[in-house]
């Protein structure tokens, strides 16, 4: 039984990390502008490729427009964007580590 609970348990703790390790699937960039009122960021990307998309400059909307305010034009991000709704959509930005 104890033999059956820890394998129970790794199996979760599995699971939680693979699932963090999808989820994180970020992209280089640069933001070149915010638009806060519209909710939109505009990103210069490498290779996108959970998108499969090159490189490019394009315009992407947010899911929360509060993640707007942590960044600035000019900062260098590494993003997480995906397709929601038809339109293609940031949901994660973190500054991008040294
Ligand atoms: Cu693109």
């Amino acid at each position: 039984m104890r033999i059956m609970k820890s394998t129970f348990l790794s199996a979760v703790i599995l699971a939680a990390f693979a699932g963090n390790g999808l989820g994180a699937d970020y992209t280089k960039g640069v933001i070149k502008k915010i638009d806060a009122k519209g909710k939109k960021i505009t990103i210069v990307h490498e290779e996108l490729k959970s998108l499969d998309m090159p490189a490019m400059t394009m315009v992407f909307f947010t899911a929360d427009e509060a993640m707007l305010d942590a960044v600035g034009e000019g900062d260098a991000i590494e993003f997480a964007a995906d397709r929601i709704e038809g339109k293609l959509t940031v949901t994660e930005i973190k500054a991008q580590p040294e």
